[in-house]
């Protein structure tokens, strides 16, 4: 029977139905529901998977590695973004091994509907030099779990996949294996095989770049990876992940008449490609992110052919791919059943009714007004939408955690007070360390922390800090006197000037934090 199942909740049924231990992950879109699908289902507690949050992706992905050293298979999730943080261990774990079988899911955000920057995480998989799968439908990614971390434990190496909004945001029938179960607790045989002093490092190093050619065969072999030539050699088709769906919308009577070469397992080998660049001159390339595979092609392939996509300016450099671009790009016209009606009209985000941060930035900007309004280092969550009207209230928002050290950097230039806003998740994510070279410096900055008591942005998720961020900021350093705890509320909004106007004249560091739940997570825990 089959199982209808969100991107995002295939993966995690597939991670369950592997015989995991645990998965480890901070929230972020397009991955978040992963981690939720397996604290909802009922069989995590019963078989006793570790399911709880991490404070950020570096800690999650360190423990990952944890639990793989222990022997038991794991997944660790983030959305692309937070494979940043992560590159640390990421990138080292690629030079470790893993011991129990590891798979890092990255969720890419082309056409950035809720993100900074479209990163394409398979250049962090190329760069660790490890194997990587790209599902292209639903049912791939919940196979390509088991396959991966097979594959993981096969080559003792993390394998990487990396996923898209589409596909981890839409819902198809998936049919399940059976379930495996978990692996034994067994540390690694190797006793330095995790000891990456440089002598160890080195053999590890070395033992990474001799399995390169194994990891290229086994995507040459790879069911992900398929080539057919049907035929019409004008051009011929690359297309990775999701960006097959894209070319098969546009088939006639269901057949593509150019040879398709379908890429879902990495790294991409001359072996792969030559299928296709000995048959066609001209090659056209369908990638949702950054042209990686176009760029490689340039070294695997004869300089007669001719190379198509996104860089050579025949597809949209940046946004995702879509059934249309594909289309246009192969010189079909749309069928009218592909046209999107304009029936969905865009609207600018904006904060809740009745959300805490309007109280927050009602305050902030009277408190501000004998300052130049340009000294706000904002950060990210709900509270960036004190970027727009009515508030106008904010600076930057860059990346998490970089409210507390860009102002930090700004008053060292001069600009004091500066003045940091960020929420009180982002602020274990990756605040704290930035507010302990504030109070190192005792910086003439002015930290607030909007405590809603949780991630709000990402759905509610429970925040770190809940309950011991007072403590938190006092273990750091913070001043006794300099601490101030406000209720962002209308009734308080001139006492909270007040306290916002003394502490911005005060020549140091002063942390304020703002706190009242999320409206959102209070109306569900039915307090109003
Ligand atoms: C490295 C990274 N990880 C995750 C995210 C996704 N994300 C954006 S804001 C946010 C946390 C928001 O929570 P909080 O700071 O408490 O603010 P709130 O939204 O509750 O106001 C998360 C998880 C991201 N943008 N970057």
């Amino acid at each position: 029977m089959k199982q209808l199942l969100l991107g995002d909740e295939a993966i995690a049924q597939g991670a369950i139905d592997s015989g995991i231990s645990g998965v480890y992950a901070y929230p972020g879109t397009p991955s978040t529901e992963i981690m939720e699908y397996i604290q909802h289902i009922e069989i995590t507690q019963n078989i006793g998977i570790h399911c709880a949050w991490s404070t950020n992706e570096k800690t999650a992905m360190e423990s990952a590695l944890g639990m793989s050293y222990a022997g038991k298979r794991v997944i660790v999730c983030m959305k692309h973004v937070g494979l940043n943080v992560a590159a640390d261990p990421f990138m080292n774990a690629a030079i470790t091994g893993v011991n129990g079988g590891l798979m890092v899911v990255s969720a890419d955000d082309p056409s950035m509907h809720s993100s900074q920057n479209e990163q394409d995480s398979r250049f962090f998989g190329k760069f660790a030099l490890i194997p990587m799968l790209e599902p292209s439908t639903q049912q791939e990614a919940y196979d390509m779990v088991h396959y991966g971390l097979d594959l993981s434990e096969t080559f003792k190496v993390p394998v990487l996949m990396r996923l898209t909004t589409r596909l981890a945001h839409s819902r198809t029938g998936i049919t399940r294996k059976e379930s495996l179960p978990q692996n034994l607790l067994n540390t690694p045989k190797n006793k330095s095989q995790f000891i990456l002093l440089p002598a160890n490092a080195r053999l590890r190093y070395k033992n990474l770049l001799s399995l390169q050619k194994d990891f290229e065969n086994k995507a040459f072999d790879s069911n992900f990876n398929q080539f057919t030539d049907n035929g019409d050699h004008q051009i011929g088709i690359i297309a990775c992940g999701i960006a097959i769906n894209y070319v098969m919308e546009n088939a006639i009577d269901g057949k593509i008449k150019y040879p398709l070469l379908k890429i879902s397992q990495y790294p991409v080998s001359k072996k792969i490609i030559d299928q296709i660049s000995s048959v066609c001159k001209t090659i056209l390339v369908f990638e949702d992110g950054y042209p990686f595979i176009e760029e490689q092609l340039k070294g695997l392939i004869s300089n007669n052919n001719v190379i198509k996509g996104r860089l050579s300016g025949d597809i949209p450099r940046d946004g995702e791919l879509n059934p249309s671009i594909v289309g246009n790009a192969l010189g079909i016209a749309p069928a009218e059943t592909m046209k999107v009606p304009g029936i969905v009209v865009n609207r600018p985000p904006t904060l809740c009714k009745g959300c805490s941060h309007i109280d927050t930035f009602n305050a902030l900007n009277e408190a501000i007004k004998t300052y130049t309004s340009d000294r706000v280092f904002s950060d990210i969550g709900c509270y960036t939408l004190g970027a727009l009207p009515p508030f106008n209230s904010i600076n930057t928002c860059v990346d998490m955690g970089a409210s507390i050290t860009m102002a930090k950097g700004a008053a060292d230039a001069g600009l004091v007070p500066a003045i940091a806003v960020i929420g009180d998740s982002t602020f274990t994510h990756s605040g704290m360390t930035g507010l302990l070279d504030a109070v190192i410096n005792n910086s003439t900055i002015k930290v607030i922390i909007c405590d809603n008591e949780t991630t709000g942005m990402t759905g509610g998720q429970p925040s770190s800090t809940t309950g011991r961020l007072e403590q938190i900021c006092l273990g750091l350093g913070v001043k006794r006197e300099h601490l101030k705890v406000i209720v962002p509320l209308r009734k308080n909004h001139q006492d909270n000037i007040k306290i916002m106007t003394d502490e911005f004249e005060y020549k140091g560091l002063s942390v304020i934090i703002s706190q009242r739940e999320c409206i959102q997570t209070a109306s569900r825990n039915k307090k109003f």
